[in-house]
């Protein structure tokens, strides 16, 4: 099979200039954006922006048994020893847990949220299937930050996601406040691709997850971007929702406020774009990371949950 053409060459093949993306941030043509239930106006940020938030998208009542879920995890130290639990190493608490899209049915449901998933094909103009997913608990005073980067530019190097046809999902846990360590997006940074030098070492997972050492752009890029996109940090009460591009520069500050930041994160891929080999050619990183499995696409859930209230009837 012939090696598929790497239309965004980082790490290794580093080349020094940031160039535009090659696909269209909605993946629809021009009579059919109106197919779901983001509107006109909505469409048009989020292609100008890369994000759009949605506060009280669902009721903190909803979101509120993911706690337990997160104790229960705690509690049982065979699951705490897996690879996809990445424990706080001062505290002994979990940090995040990957593929939890498969741990949990209540977070399978929050994936395939009528309303929800509607708004994901449409920005994909597919159907859709989970890339990736993960609760994140960030408990207060000593919740770490994280450096400014794409995922797409690690899904492309190292999981061989071909294209920029992805969506992350945030679900917010804990109130996210400006003090609390939000997650700060730059408005406009997904139209440019940004390449970033450095090998990717082996088994890079195992320590890009606390701090991303390769796949970080450089200062003069984000600067560029930053001073003319500015800099945005969307907060909310628990249950607000973020949808933001898989190439739009984010990071996060640390949390030196006394209140938690925690959130759901999950990643839909279009089922147009599922993982080739790692353009890095490193190994691929293991399926609770990049599902690999051809997974058939989403399909809505019927009935909604007790406590789950939606901004739009
Ligand atoms: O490597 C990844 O897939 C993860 N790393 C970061 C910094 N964000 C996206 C994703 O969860
Ligand atoms: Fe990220």
């Amino acid at each position: 099979m012939q090696p598929m053409t790497d239309y965004y060459p980082t790490r290794e093949h580093f080349i020094e200039e940031r160039f535009p993306r090659k696909e269209p941030v909605i993946h629809l043509d021009s009579q059919e954006r109106a197919n779901g239930p983001l509107s006109e106006e909505e469409l048009q940020d989020y292609e100008r922006n890369g994000f759009l938030s949605f506060e009280g998208y669902f009721s903190s009542e909803a979101v509120a048994p993911f706690f337990d879920e997160l104790d229960d995890i705690e509690r049982d130290s065979a699951m705490c020893a897996r690879d996809q639990v990445i424990m706080d190493p001062n505290q002994k608490k979990v940090r995040s847990v990957f593929d939890m899209h498969k741990l949990s049915s209540a977070f399978d449901r929050m994936t395939r949220h009528p309303h929800l998933l509607a708004m994901v094909q449409q920005l994909l103009g597919s159907d859709v299937y989970i890339h990736q997913s993960r609760i994140n608990d960030k408990s207060g005073f000593c919740g770490k930050g994280f450096e400014w980067h794409s995922d797409f530019e690690t899904w492309h190097s190292e999981d061989g996601m071909p294209a920029m046809r992805a969506v992350s999902a945030s679900i917010m846990l804990t109130d996210n406040n400006a003090f609390n360590g939000p997650l700060m997006l730059i408005p406009g940074s997904h139209q440019a691709f940004i390449p970033c030098p450095g090998e990717t070492p082996d088994n890079n997972w195992t320590q890009s997850l606390r701090k991303q050492m390769v796949g970080v752009p450089s200062r003069e890029d984000i600067a560029d971007l930053a001073n003319s996109g500015g800099i945005k940090q969307p907060t909310g009460p628990a249950g607000s929702l973020l949808l933001f591009e898989c190439n739009t520069l984010h990071a996060s500050n640390a949390n030196m406020s006394p209140w938690p930041r925690s959130n759901l994160f999950f990643v839909y891929n279009s089922v147009e774009n599922r993982m080739n080999k790692p353009f890095s050619g490193k190994a691929p990183r293991p399926s609770f990371l990049a599902t690999r499995d051809n997974p058939p696409p989403l399909k809505a859930h019927c009935g909604e949950e007790q406590g789950e209230t939606l901004l739009i009837s």
